[in-house]
């Protein structure tokens, strides 16, 4: 389970469907941008290797990650989308401030996705030091921008998969 085991951005491409149809909105937190920023660029360049339209991908940025799933929601009511991915990076402090923003966001994003019948891709790195976060946007264990693209690309198969039709969709 553990990161150090598992390179983020290690997948086996022939395993994941093409995004060629797919449309995915990206909300990118600026707290800590020298991370997100290369979570961004990882999510990006992967949906787009993987088929998707850069017409069809849509890019907004939020104030923290906080902001994250407030986003997403806005996204979903004002765009047609099939996935949103949320990358972010909250790095532990002093104070306690990790632990509320962390499981807001984490909650946020999980209902968000079961109350709307879509996926709503956590990518947000919650990190001990800016040393681990450097590690897992681009470094030693990969991108964590690149895994949630590819999971946010499996997950709008799945769906599609499972209803064909759309009648899920608002
Ligand atoms: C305030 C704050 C702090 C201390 N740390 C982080 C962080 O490590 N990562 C992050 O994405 N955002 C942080 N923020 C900002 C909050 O997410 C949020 O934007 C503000 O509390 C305003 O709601």
């Amino acid at each position: 389970m553990a990161s150090n085991l598992k390179n983020l951005s290690a997948y086996d491409r022939h395993k994941i469907p093409s995004a060629a149809d797919m449309t995915f909105g990206i909300v990118v937190s600026e707290w800590n941008e020298e991370i997100t920023q290369s979570l961004l660029n990882g999510a990006y360049d992967t949906l787009v290797a993987h088929g998707a339209d850069e017409d069809n991908i849509f890019v907004h940025y939020v104030p923290g990650s906080f902001e994250l799933p407030s986003a997403a929601e806005l996204i979903i009511n004002t765009r047609e989308v099939d996935a949103v991915i949320c990358l972010g990076c909250v790095i532990q402090g002093e104070t306690r401030h990790f632990e509320f923003i962390c499981s807001a966001v984490a909650n946020g994003i999980m209902n968000l996705g079961v109350e709307n019948h879509l996926p709503v891709i956590f990518g947000v790195l919650t990190t001990n030091t800016l040393e681990q976060a450097k590690d897992r946007a681009g470094g030693k264990h990969g991108n964590k921008g690149v895994e949630a693209a590819v999971s946010a690309i499996k997950m709008v198969a799945l769906r599609n998969e499972l209803d064909p039709e759309g009648n899920l969709y608002y």
